[in-house]
């Protein structure tokens, strides 16, 4: 039976860079899930025919809201769902579903890297036909109707059984319970040479792959332990747990502690991967070495020719703003093009769709190309793997050689977590207006060549985005300022950090920043404004 339940706004379910993200306590108010789907259904209209996927990375209260979003869907039209068993489907995946089957588009219950359980954060990630999650201009609309929401449809029935794969009904609505892995699966093997991995790990290559108690343990353990023939217990933290066992699962030089310890030990093994909460993120560790997320850009992007997706070539490349240049560098020796997007994976979709690039990347651990519209985790591991197979190089030569041919971009990234929103609203809008006085002006060795927000026109649907606030100096260093799009609570205010060297190769990354750091925290005033005399997270 279809009910109409009475409902009233709340005023703050407005999206952020991924989707809409609050703590899990949020979500869990008397009607806020159900107001926010609501919402999504009514911006998109009719839903007579409409097929989406759905899943989650299995977080706390994940079950309960699949289960509402599937009696909601049911209520309001919707022709089918595809779901992955248990309501389980990492971000990638579920994009590559999408496509697959031509869908309408999916949710995904994630708040991705942010930390889970009950006193932890729950989010979802909305995507339409492309695959990928909707531009601003979408979100924009389901952020106006959430405003004045009144009445929501949902069935009144019992629970619907996800453990069994197969097809169901709930009134007129087919059900469709899939394997998550299994298509995921057969992409990669789309993608790159398996039996060229096969051998390396025949050869006696050693890796460690961290799953952070999330989504991608299952993934990981088909493809790299079965598959490829990774020696068992390679994949660890494999079993995903509501509250990532009191991880957070952020695959980062901070909150992957462990493995960054683990691989600078004598136990190391020749490689390590770790991914994110919902799996489109990854980090790539040697041996005693740690790979920079734009290094890893740049070095995949130098390396396409060695994967059999990408071998007969490949249209451009696009990275984040925030994001070192050396994927430019790349590109530009190579003939390729390449663009500059604000921060979040929608604003590749576009490039991607007009088949103006098929490589992108972001600085926060994040790479992936056309195969899907999302990020992909495990895909950027597996490419890794398959340069080293075919190189037989590791993964500390495989940079150092980047760098040598391309110069290094020193480059790390600051956060300063847990402020007070008015407190980093007002910073950014006093620093932008500072930015027109600061050209020309010098401290110590760096002088400012120009000062700007980060301004980006969509190429093909024209819209335009500022995000960020940037500072050139003139010896190929850099600052850029943004706040963050994906918290909680409070504000959390990123500062980036590049410098580029063609021949001082090998120091210490922190000692070389050093400098440019103390400038960027003055130029801002960030310990008068915070009270914060460093960053929380340095990564
Ligand atoms: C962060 C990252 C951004 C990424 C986004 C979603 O956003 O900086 O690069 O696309 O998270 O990633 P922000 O606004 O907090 O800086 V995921 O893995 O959380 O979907
Ligand atoms: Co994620």
């Amino acid at each position: 039976m279809i009910k109409t339940i009475k409902t009233t706004a709340y005023g703050d379910q407005k999206m952020g860079t991924g989707g809409l993200r609050k703590k899990t306590k949020v979500m869990m108010q008397p009607n806020y899930f159900e107001n926010f789907i609501q919402s999504v259904f009514n911006t998109i209209g009719d839903l007579k025919g409409k097929v989406f996927v759905v899943g989650g990375d299995g977080r706390f209260f994940n079950a309960e809201a699949i289960q509402r979003f599937i009696k909601m869907a049911a209520a309001n039209g919707v022709k089918k769902l595809i779901i992955g068993q248990n309501g389980f489907m990492s971000t990638p995946a579920g994009s590559n579903v999408m496509l697959k089957n031509h869908t309408d588009g999916g949710f995904i219950f994630s708040a991705s890297h942010n930390p889970g359980g009950e006193n932890g954060d729950f989010g979802v990630k909305y995507a339409n036909h492309t695959g990928g999650q909707v531009p601003t201009s979408v979100s924009d609309k389901i952020y106006a109707n959430s405003k004045t929401i009144t009445e929501y449809k949902i069935m009144d029935c019992p629970n619907i059984d996800l453990s069994k794969l197969g097809t169901q009904h709930l009134g007129d609505m087919e059900i469709e319970v899939i394997d998550p892995v299994k298509d995921y699966v057969e992409m990669m093997e789309s993608i790159f040479d398996f039996d060229a991995l096969k051998k390396l790990f025949k050869s006696g290559f050693t890796m460690r792959f961290d799953a952070m108690n999330a989504v991608t343990g299952p993934y990981a353990i088909r493809i790299f332990e079965d598959i490829l023939g990774a020696s068992k217990g390679s994949v660890i933290r494999a079993v995903p747990l509501p509250d990532f066992g009191g991880l957070h699962p952020d695959p980062n030089l901070t909150y992957a502690k462990d493995l960054v310890d683990f691989m600078f030990s004598d136990k190391a093994t020749d490689f390590a991967g770790a991914n994110d909460g919902d799996g489109d993120r990854n980090m790539i560790l040697g041996k005693h070495f740690f790979v920079t997320p734009s290094d890893s850009l740049a070095i995949l992007t130098d390396n396409y020719h060695l994967i059999p997706a990408y071998k007969n070539g490949i249209y451009g490349v696009a990275k984040s703003a925030a994001t070192s240049t050396a994927v430019c560098r790349v590109a530009a020796k190579n003939n390729l093009p390449y663009y500059v997007v604000p921060t979040g994976w929608k604003y590749f979709v576009n490039l991607m769709d007009s088949k103006r690039i098929t490589l992108c990347g972001e600085e926060s651990f994040g790479s992936g190309s056309s195969h899907i519209r999302e990020k992909d985790g495990i895909w950027a591991i597996l490419f890794w793997l398959s340069i080293i197979a075919a190189t037989g190089k590791t993964v500390e030569q495989i940079t150092r050689e980047n760098w040598k041919k391309y110069g290094r971009s020193y480059y790390m990234r600051f956060d300063f977590e847990g402020l007070d929103t008015t407190v980093a609203d007002k910073l950014m809008s006093d620093l932008e207006a500072k930015l027109p006085t600061l050209a020309g002006k010098k401290f110590g060795d760096y002088e400012v060549k120009q000062a700007a927000p980060f301004v980006y026109n969509d190429p093909v649907d024209n819209s335009t985005t500022k995000n960020g606030l940037v500072i050139d100096f003139t010896n190929d260093a850099k600052i850029t300022y943004r706040l963050s799009g994906t918290g909680s609570t409070g504000a959390t205010l990123r500062v980036y950090l590049e410098r580029l060297e063609y021949n001082d190769l090998d120091q210490d990354t922190f000692s070389m920043l050093q400098e440019l750091l103390k400038i960027a925290m003055q130029v801002a005033e960030i310990t008068e404004r915070t009270g914060k005399t460093k960053a929380d997270v340095n990564t």
